[in-house]
């Protein structure tokens, strides 16, 4: 069985505030915004952390990015400026290990981060 909170969340089994998704990538509201644009961009495949990235599924990462900007400019921050943030590990914070992008905006950001 996948315990997965993002699997869960692609399945429906969880619900989010759906930002963006197609058929390889799903963004949704984080659900505790760190700045008034928080939004997480996932792939529907279940990848654990960057560790994890290899020949065979590093496409997605493109796409994620490409459709990142598009996003941005959903919620009028293209042009101001976003971050983009991914934790691989304990020690960089990551929580969830389904590996996820932070897309962060609509505020100054500080650098660098705590
Ligand atoms: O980031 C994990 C992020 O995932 C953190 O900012 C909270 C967010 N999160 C956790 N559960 C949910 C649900 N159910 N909906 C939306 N957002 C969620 P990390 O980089 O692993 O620390």
């Amino acid at each position: 069985m996948n315990e997965c909170i993002f699997c869960k969340i692609i399945n429906g089994e969880i619900p989010c505030e759906k930002v963006y998704e197609d058929d390889k990538i799903l963004a949704f509201n984080d659900i505790n915004p760190e700045a008034p644009v928080h939004v997480l961009i996932i792939p529907k495949e279940h990848i654990s952390m960057i560790n994890d990235i290899n020949e065979e599924n590093v496409q997605v990462v493109s796409h994620i990015f490409l459709k990142a900007k598009e996003i941005a400019a959903k919620f009028g921050i293209d042009e101001s400026g976003y971050r983009i943030v991914t934790n691989c590990g304990i020690e960089a914070g990551q929580t969830v290990f389904h590996i996820h992008y932070h897309l962060l905006g609509g505020r100054e950001l500080q650098w660098p981060p705590g």
